[in-house]
């Protein structure tokens, strides 16, 4: 444990009210509410040199978000241009620029500033960056949990000869026609950049551990017209919303209330799979053997087409090592590549964010977190004053999008601030007892719901089976629980 006095600013440490860590949804939703309060000392810390997160960084063929664009949007900056249901990702790359630029957030960001390490000091932040030192009253992490990418430990990957990449550092500089192409994973990247590829490689190897259950997307194209209208009458672009919105937010009843009910959901999904997919033998290895919504639901039109290709071989033994040639599975068979993309997803639950941030006697996020993430209504921390996380634990979405949890504790924090403002606090601190409370909670309310009951393991899960990601009830209840900073639960300086 490193004590906190160990880490003394540098001479030059430059001095803010609020450091917000990050510029995705998070991070640039953060630095517009606080300059919309009236907040103007703040600086949001970005490692890359643009904005957007993780719709920056996953760029790979086919990248389109699975979530309605009309409510994967900002309720305070609806866009009337998206051009189709479920905008591609430069789209929503785009859309996060343009938030930056029209609420003047740019000029409060350091771009290329890494955060290496954050120590409370008593008093206030020490934030250490690769280009020098801040500190800082508050600091807001806006490090979402699909940022660090997961790369499976695979005997004898040294030894391979040919490209190795991750779906969110796709290789653009590699053209991918004529290869010989390992995929690993089937997620809801792999989906997605699957039946872009596959026309292109010569030969495509789709290494599947766990079939997913994929069902059909509902995309269309959205009008001139259309837009027109959003653009001329924005409380027509609201309904919409909201009717999608309230749409999703039934779903909740089958993912955590009643998983009986996805068995109804499920044969929409067998259907499809049946009417795409005509060889017996090929629909068996793609049949899942959990209930829908266990894992992630999918949706793609065109991911079993492109797996019914002649170029296409699904693997399912388990992989055995890598050989400077190719993939050995554990049937003994070899399966000759030039490249491997994982499509192996994130750490989720092992973020980098918990070796970097020391709470009060330097005690790690990680040490906080021995026995499984959690915090506070998935944003306040015991033993880390003046901190809050974004996209924290339980506040991940199965069904919905992200960005109305985000709003949910953008507003959380926002009065969290004018609460220490109205009473002279200089500091906040969730009571222990509190935050234990909630996380009861959370873990009782899992318990009846399809990513327990499912009959699967996931991402969602920790290495101890707790589903520490997602929120386990309507998304309303979220919001309602976080309209207001309750003084009472923190401990107050
Ligand atoms: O990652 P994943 P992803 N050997 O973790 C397999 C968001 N997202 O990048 O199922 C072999 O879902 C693993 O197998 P299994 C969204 O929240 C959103 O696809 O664990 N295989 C699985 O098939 C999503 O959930 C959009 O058995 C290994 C795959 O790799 C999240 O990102 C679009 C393996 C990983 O799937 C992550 O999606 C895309 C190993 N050692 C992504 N390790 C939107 O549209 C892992 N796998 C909003």
């Amino acid at each position: 444990m490193a004590a906190a006095q160990d880490h003394q600013p540098r001479t030059d440490a430059r001095k803010h009210r609020i450091v917000v860590i990050g510029t995705g949804f998070a991070g640039i939703g953060m630095a517009v509410r606080l300059k919309q309060a009236g907040y103007h000392d703040f600086v949001v810390l970005e490692r890359a040199e643009d904005v957007g997160g993780t719709w920056r960084d996953n760029t790979y063929p086919g990248c389109r978000c699975d979530v309605p664009s009309h409510l994967y949007s900002f309720s305070f900056a609806p866009n009337p241009d998206w051009s189709s249901t479920f905008s591609p990702q430069p789209e929503i790359e785009a859309y996060l620029r343009k938030v930056t630029d029209r609420f003047r957030v740019r000029p409060h960001i350091r771009f290329g500033h890494a955060v290496e390490s954050a120590h409370w000091q008593g008093d206030h932040w020490l934030i250490h960056t690769n280009q020098g030192d801040f500190t800082a009253d508050l600091l807001l992490s806006g490090m979402g949990p699909l940022a660090e990418p997961s790369y499976p430990k695979l005997a004898g990957i040294e030894s391979f000869e040919g490209e190795i990449f991750h779906s969110a550092q796709w290789n653009h500089d590699l053209d991918l026609s004529g290869r010989k192409v390992a995929v690993i994973g089937t997620g809801a990247s792999a989906i997605q950049f699957v039946p872009a590829i596959q026309p292109d490689v010569e030969e495509l190897h789709l290494f599947q551990r766990t079939p997913p259950w994929v069902m059909p997307r509902p995309d269309r194209r959205i009008s001139g017209v259309e837009k027109a209208i959003y653009r001329r009458f924005p409380l027509v672009q609201k309904a919409v919303r909201a009717g999608i919105y309230w749409g999703r937010e039934s779903l909740v009843l089958g993912f955590a209330k009643l998983p009986a009910i996805m068995k109804q959901g499920q044969k929409i999904a067998e259907r499809h799979l049946q009417q795409q997919i005509r060889d017996p033998e090929l629909r068996a290895e793609l049949t899942p053997d959990f209930t829908l919504g266990c894992k992630r639901v999918l949706i793609s039109d065109d991911y079993y087409p492109a797996v019914a290709q002649p170029n296409v071989e699904v693997v399912t033994d388990p992989i055995l090592e890598v050989t400077p040639t190719g993939i050995v599975t554990e049937d003994g068979v070899k399966h000759e590549v030039d490249t491997i993309i994982y499509g192996t997803g994130f750490r989720v639950t092992d973020l980098p964010v918990m070796d970097m941030l020391h709470g009060r006697d330097g005690r790690t996020l990680r040490e906080a977190w021995a026995h499984g993430m959690e915090a506070h209504l998935g944003t306040a921390i015991a033993g880390f004053p003046n901190f809050f996380l974004l996209i924290g634990p339980n506040t991940g979405l199965g069904h919905s999008s992200m960005v109305f949890m985000i709003e949910s504790q953008l507003a959380y924090i926002l009065d969290a601030i004018r609460t220490m403002d109205a009473n002279g606090l200089r500091e906040v601190e969730v009571r222990p007892e509190v935050q234990r409370e909630f996380v009861d909670g959370v873990r009782a309310s899992m318990r009846n719901t399809v990513w327990t009951r499912g009959g699967c393991t996931s991402w969602y899960l920790d290495s101890e089976g707790r589903n520490t990601t997602l929120w386990p009830t309507f998304t309303f209840r979220f919001r309602q629980l976080t309209r207001h900073f309750d003084r009472s639960q923190y401990l107050t300086r």
